[in-house]
């Protein structure tokens, strides 16, 4: 059974299975190829000219994260080599429940030295990632990217891999305790004001950043990815952020989506489209003829900051972009998620169960829920049978937007308002202020899963539940 090699070596017991040692590079019991190595270490970065120590994921070259190809197994060991236990999720993968990486859920965090071993067999190909969902390591980049290759790739098309995050100087649980100390006097002004007439303003970007970075950089010292004039390039944006949702901006270039959370859509011609975090955008970019510099930016849904990557044809000349913008870009909405109809829909089907799930929150204290319960390992895990077709039914009744995750499973959105229809499959799905959103999926994938608020400090603060079917 490969459930049974999620094993977690390193002295610590796994749950249910009994530990296994980790498999040796040599064995070719089924023909197998040698596990990629995942080290989670730690190391230095320069943001705007000053020292970071920030975690990271990489394999012994160097190489961060991994890409693979749809219908090999995945087959991954993780190196703990960093002074705290850790625990690495794959965003998006629908891997047997104890290889999913949530501590306490799917099985204990790996200690300082120790090591787990990963192997399942990979059905759908695309952009994911993966990041640590052990306390707050992802703050301090504790992800990486994670791309499976299939046969949308094509073999004249050049794959650009952009992962976006926010950064801090100050230490993540610093910033916990600020939100949770400042949480009671903020909202308080903020309910004593007026509302605006129609929706009311959204409350956004709780932390306030010292940098955004794309690949690791800010645009004082942008990336610089060479391209070929006239070339064709798939941007594979990813959004590992831990509060912060951008625009991804194209200039003058146009764009087409083609995938999101690394499901197809039907394709979408743009230059601009919304990115919540967590969330992935495939976008098929075709360069002009000649020479030319091609900024790929994400502006900060709500404010001025940005930051991002250049594409270089043909030797033209780099202007410096400044990483704030001259005016503030607007705060996402659902607007692009209602047009989006996905390529590969579920079978039409009526739902089984549905579950209605209230975003709460109280405004003074930081504290964030799901039907007004902060998550603890006492809360019962919303029942769910395995082959039904589930609904899960967010409403949000706080002013944040709250990107919804849920682990284990791919689902697609099937109403927003009241109003149905064939909506995109993905993973992580926006419910911005007031909105009521529906997804469906099928529970074709027994467990225990995580269901939660992707900001990170949400999470943290309780917004959080579990599916069981086991
Ligand atoms: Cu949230």
């Amino acid at each position: 059974m490969l459930s049974r090699r999620a094993l977690i070596a390193g002295g610590v017991a796994a749950l249910a299975a009994p530990p296994i040692p980790a498999r040796a590079q040599s064995s070719t019991d089924d023909g197998a190829a040698a596990p990629t190595i995942l080290r989670l270490e730690r190391r230095d970065i320069e943001v705007n000219g000053k020292a970071a120590s920030v975690y990271g994921i990489r394999q012994p070259d160097g190489t961060f994260g991994l890409t693979t190809e749809v219908g090999r197994p995945f087959r991954a060991r993780v190196e703990n080599r960093i002074a705290e236990p850790s625990l690495i999720h794959w965003h998006g993968l629908t891997p047997p429940w104890r290889q999913d990486g949530v501590p306490g859920i799917s099985g204990p965090p790996i200690p300082p030295g120790g090591g787990a071993d990963y192997d399942f067999l990979l059905n759908f190909g695309g952009t994911f990632w993966m990041h640590s969902h052990q306390g707050l390591q992802e703050q301090l980049l504790m992800s990486a990217p994670l791309i499976i290759h299939d046969q949308r790739d094509l073999a004249d098309e050049q794959e650009v891999v952009v992962m976006l995050a926010d950064f801090s100087f100050t230490p993540p649980e610093q910033i916990f305790e600020n939100l949770k100390k400042s949480a009671g006097m903020a909202k308080q002004m903020k309910m004593a004001a007026p509302m605006s007439t129609g929706q009311p303003k959204p409350d956004l970007n709780d932390v306030k950043y010292d940098a955004f970075l794309a690949n690791d950089r800010t645009l004082a010292d942008p990336e610089i990815v060479k391209v070929e004039p006239g070339g064709r390039v798939l941007l594979r944006i990813i959004n590992g952020s831990s509060m912060s949702a951008f625009h991804v901006s194209l200039g003058a270039l146009d764009g087409e989506l083609i995938a999101v959370d690394g499901f197809e859509v039907e394709p979408i011609r743009g230059r601009s489209f919304p990115v919540a975090v967590a969330q992935r955008l495939d976008i098929r970019l075709s360069l002009p003829p000649g020479p030319g510099a091609h900024p790929v930016l994400a502006e900060l849904e709500g404010e001025m900051s940005q930051t991002g990557i250049v594409l270089a044809a043909g030797g033209a000349a780099i202007a410096r972009i400044p990483d704030r913008a001259e005016k503030p870009s607007p705060a996402l909405t659902l607007d692009l998620e209602r047009t989006l109809r996905a390529k590969r829909p579920l079978a039409e089907r009526k739902a089984d169960r549905v579950h209605t799930l209230n975003l709460t929150g109280e405004m003074a204290g930081y504290v964030w829920s799901i039907n007004g319960v902060v998550w603890n390992k006492d809360v019962p895990p919303l029942a769910v049978a395995e082959g039904e077709r589930v609904e899960l039914v967010f409403v949000n009744q706080t002013p944040m937007p709250h990107p919804m995750h849920l682990h284990g499973h791919e689902f697609q959105v099937v109403e927003i308002d009241g109003k149905r229809f064939s909506g995109a499959v993905r993973d992580t799905i926006l419910v911005t202020p007031g909105r009521r959103v529906a997804v469906a999926f099928d529970a074709v994938n027994p467990g225990w899963w995580a269901l939660h608020c992707h900001l990170l400090y949400h999470l943290e603060a309780g917004m959080f539940t579990t599916i069981r079917y086991v």
